[in-house]
């Protein structure tokens, strides 16, 4: 496994729910690295490009509308695996089928209210938090705990 990068984002009803310290937790605990956080009102052609793969599915509309409902927790974390174990710390799409102990399986319950993003490929990972962060808004930094965490 490689180190990567993931783009993570805690949704609207993620913020408005008072969520986003727990959620951040998780991923602190398990013993990711944050390079980038931000709390960042989304613009609609931000959510569209974000989500342009589903452009054709019959829930888009309300997708968008949603993302773009008030502000959401932009965050960029690296790791090795982080990509594939922050879905597994996610969870699946539907709350309702996710496992207890995971976020979505914790905390929510449909899943058009799902409180949290996780891209779903190392390729996705970068092109995501390409797009959601700008030059300069990234940390580069040595965690002390590193040799606690990683041979
Ligand atoms: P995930 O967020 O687990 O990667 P996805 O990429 O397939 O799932 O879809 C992105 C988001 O779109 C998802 O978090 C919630 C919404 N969505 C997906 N499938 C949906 C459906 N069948 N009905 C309503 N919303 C849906
Ligand atoms: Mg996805």
């Amino acid at each position: 496994l490689e180190v990567e990068e993931t783009y993570i984002m805690i949704k609207p009803d993620g913020v408005q729910r008072c969520l986003i310290g727990e959620i951040i937790s998780r991923f602190e605990k398990k013993g990711f690295k944050l390079k980038g956080l931000k709390l960042f009102q989304c613009p609609q052609e931000l959510a569209q490009e974000h989500y342009k793969d589903l452009q054709s599915k019959p829930f888009f509309p309300k997708l968008i509308n949603y993302i773009t409902s008030g502000p959401v927790v932009c965050m960029a974390w690296e790791g090795v695996g982080v990509v594939a174990s922050a879905r597994k710390l996610i969870g699946v799409t539907n709350p309702l089928n996710a496992e207890p102990g995971t976020i979505r399986g914790d905390l929510a319950v449909q899943t058009g209210r799902n409180v949290v993003h996780g891209s779903d490929s190392p390729e996705n990972g970068k092109r995501e938090i390409a797009l959601w962060f700008k030059e300069g808004e990234l940390c580069e930094w040595t965690p002390v705990l590193e040799p606690w965490l990683t041979e």
